[in-house]
Order: C-alpha cells, then structure tokens, then sequence
C-alpha cells in the first residue's frame, strides 16, 4: 500500500522505519586504513557505534525503492574520518540519490576501473550516485552527519569488493582540516 512518513529536516529522524542496522568500530575493522588504531580502541575497552541507518526497506523486488536515513558519528580512527563500509550494488546498473540533512561530509564514488570522485555533502545538496558507482560516505564535521537516501529495493550490496581491495583514496584529517589522499593499500 502507499504510505507516508515524516522526516524531520533539523533532526534527521524518520516518524516511520521498519529496519534499523547500527554499526560499530568492530564491524569495520576490515574498512578502515588503521587497523592497529581500531585494535587499540578495542582493546581499550570502547567500541563506538560509528553509524546508524534507519530503512524503510521494503520487497527485494524490481521496481521497488528503499529509502531512510544514515547517521555517522563525529570521529576518527587515526587520521581517518568515521564512514561507511562503502560499497557497489550488486545490479550494477542500479542508481541512487542522497540529500544531506545534518552536519557535514562527503561521499566518495569509485567505478571498478579506479575512477574516484569526491562530492561535499551539506545540508540541502542532492547527490545522484551513478550506476556502477561504489559509494562511501564520511563524516569530516564536528558533529553528527545525516543524510536522507533511496535506491532501487534489488540493487544489493557488494561489500566484499570493498573489503578486499579498498577505496583509491582516504578521507583524513591533516592539520585540522579534512583532506583527500592516496590510499597506499588499494589494490586496482
Ligand atoms: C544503500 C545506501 C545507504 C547505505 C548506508 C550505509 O544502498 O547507499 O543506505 O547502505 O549509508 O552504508 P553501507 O556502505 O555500510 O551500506
Ligand atoms: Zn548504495
């Protein structure tokens, strides 16, 4: 059936989602460019939720949109913004669309060829993320970072990819600002 639900512009926070994933610093051991800083973390006690995504998820069918909100903590691990996993769609032909809430960020997009762009993400700016386009997202504020997403509900999430080879570029903090660099451990 058609529905609606509401979505509050100053706090990011959906009247209405029927999934909620919380990740934390453990599951993203494998993501983040220091993994020696996440085992540090860890072992000292802290596991910290780095994000939170609030879906309105609906049949894995064609024709189908999900849509919801992502909310990423302020935070590094070394140098390293907090992000997303990051990932391809499995229907590679499948496309999606972010609108920036809360807080500041960007989103880095990458084809399998090593092809690498990098958007700012702020309050208002609507994103269209390609097909084929590998998609992370990174919170470079002070505070938390939100944003407002739909895509097709079959598109699948090819984390593997990721996991395996990496983003071609980090998202880091030097000298209090945030900057894109080389990733020295992607594998093209
Ligand atoms: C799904 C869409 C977002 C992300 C979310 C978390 O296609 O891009 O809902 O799932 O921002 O990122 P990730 O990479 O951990 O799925
Ligand atoms: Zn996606």
């Amino acid at each position: 059936m058609p529905y609606a639900v509401l979505l509050d512009l100053v706090t990011a926070s959906l009247s209405y989602f029927n999934k909620k994933s919380i990740v934390r610093l453990s599951d993203l051991r494998d993501f983040f460019f220091d993994k020696a800083a996440v085992d540090r973390t860890l072992l000292g006690g802290q596991n910290p939720i780095v994000y939170e995504v609030y879906d309105n998820s609906q049949p894995q069918s064609e024709g189908h949109l999900n849509f919801g909100v992502t909310v990423i903590s302020p935070g590094k691990v070394g140098s390293e913004y907090f992000m997303t996993r990051g990932h391809y769609h499995t229907k590679e032909h499948t496309s999606e669309v972010y609108l920036g809430i809360e807080g500041e960020g960007v989103i880095l997009l990458q084809r399998r060829s090593g092809k690498v762009a990098c958007l700012p993400i702020m309050k208002g700016r609507v994103i269209y993320v390609p097909p084929s386009w590998a998609h992370r997202t990174i919170n470079t504020g002070d505070g938390k970072f939100s944003f407002f997403y739909v895509y097709s509900a079959d598109a699948g999430h090819d984390y593997e990819s990721i996991r395996k080879s990496g983003f071609a570029k980090l998202v880091v903090e030097k000298g209090g600002k945030p900057e894109v660099v080389d990733n020295p451990n992607f594998i093209a």
